[in-house]
């Protein structure tokens, strides 16, 4: 089993994804997720001009010692754009080993813990109408825990509310929100701390008023707050039992949740944009939060989030793996196969994919009443079609950013 191709496919049928595809000498595929949304070509440059001369010629069997050998040989460690490149390896490299045993990766990764992956998709809305709308769609869907995010007053765009565009482009049945926008320059979003703390808790208020209180109700400030400001919504939204409120802080500043921890016992979840165990390290030691959110394409693949997710599991802590459409379904089933086979697994986030992604990447896994399973294909069960890949070139699209009142450039 040594590898003796590697391609990197780039193709944009609902937005860029980037793929790398090894094949072995005994005629084996792999395939991996490399898409970082906004910044691919960065890592296909990375991938095709500094990796894939390393690569060929290589034991495909040697999974963990090909990750250390490029992790460390490359002397500048960790970044998205690195991290990416070597999950890319690293799912390719376990598609393939699962191959050549004829099984599904989760049994290679001990087996399945359970019977299913419940899942969460993303509800929104300008307003409540809009919202409460979108929610019983999800419902329909048969999603069985919903995210909530909603326009606030007086703030023309925010993250996280689908636009009516993707909504009609969809047909009402994919309706997921897709934050990069094609063009040559990223668009701009406003934000206004004050507003959104006031806003919020009435939302989530109205939301269990009409949905009831078993509903599992998530909801991502994506990074917006300071550790005060974060304490402070955690508590207010307390009486609305959230799964958990994400990304509250900047992801930078491990120790910025501590002071949220002490003031809130709504539960956490944080890491979308870590890619190495490292940057969990104090966070996960500390118990300062309560879910792992980074996804196998950012977070060195299957064999690097495995070890994230065992630390975790000392401490009580679960997955969560980040699962938007900038995840290809590649990362995706990447994602669900090890989902169903560690013990410490919490959710894992699904917007679904527009139909023309699934023409170009087919796939095994399968969605039922508000649970995923990642099927029985051998490998991690996606095939790429290179024709239907090669009808949609890599179109420019950045992820948008926020401007203050006073123009002042604030996190997105
Ligand atoms: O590329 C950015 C997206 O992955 C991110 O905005 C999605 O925050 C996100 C989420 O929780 O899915
Ligand atoms: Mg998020």
């Amino acid at each position: 089993m040594i590898i003796d191709r590697a391609e990197v496919i780039v193709t944009s049928p609902d937005r860029n994804f980037v793929t790398l595809k090894l094949t072995t000498d005994d005629g084996l595929t792999g395939l991996g997720d490399a898409t970082l949304n906004g910044r691919e070509l960065a890592v296909v440059a990375y991938l095709r001009d500094h990796v894939v001369p390393l690569l060929l010629g290589r034991d495909a069997g040697r999974i963990e010692d090909t990750w250390q050998f490029l992790y460390r040989s490359a002397y500048w460690r960790r970044g998205p754009v690195t991290m990416a490149a070597v999950a890319a390896v690293d799912v390719a490299l376990w598609d393939i080993k699962a191959k050549a045993a004829g099984m599904p990766l989760y049994q290679l990764l001990g087996g399945a813990s359970r019977t299913g992956l419940l899942a969460y998709g993303h509800a929104s809305g300008q307003d409540l109408p809009e919202l409460f709308d979108s929610v019983r769609k999800h419902q329909e869907l048969g999603y069985k825990a919903i995210r909530i995010q909603t326009g606030v007053p007086g703030l023309k765009s925010i993250y996280g509310i689908a636009s009516n565009a993707t909504f009609e482009a969809n047909a009402g049945v994919r309706y997921d929100h897709e934050p990069a926008q094609r063009g040559p320059q990223p668009a701009e979003e406003d934000w206004d701390t004050r507003s959104y703390l006031r806003h919020v808790p009435t939302v989530f208020e109205a939301v269990r008023n009409e949905f009831g209180p078993a509903l599992p109700l998530l909801h991502d400030v994506h990074h917006r707050l300071s550790p005060i400001q974060a304490a402070r919504l955690g508590k207010s939204l307390e009486p609305y039992d959230l799964f958990w409120l994400e990304d509250c802080t900047p992801a930078e500043n491990q120790e910025a949740l501590r002071l949220v921890r002490q003031h809130t016992t709504t539960p956490l979840a944080i890491g979308e944009v870590f890619n190495t165990v490292w940057d969990y390290q104090q966070i996960v030691r500390e118990q300062l939060i309560d879910y792992v959110r980074s996804s196998v394409t950012h977070a060195g693949g299957v064999t690097h989030l495995k070890k994230i997710l065992d630390y975790a599991s000392q401490y009580q802590i679960k997955s969560g793996i980040h699962g938007p459409t900038d995840i290809s379904p590649v990362g995706m089933a990447a994602a669900l196969h090890l989902g169903l086979a560690i013990h410490n697994f919490g959710i894992q986030e699904y917007m679904m994919h527009g139909e023309r992604t699934d023409q170009v990447f087919r796939q095994s896994f399968t969605w039922s009443d508000g649970f995923l399973h990642p099927g029985e294909r051998p490998g991690i069960g996606v095939e790429l079609d290179t024709d239907e890949a090669g009808k949609y070139p890599y179109l420019q699209a950045y992820l948008p950013y926020n401007r203050l009142a006073d123009g002042t450039v604030h996190d997105w």
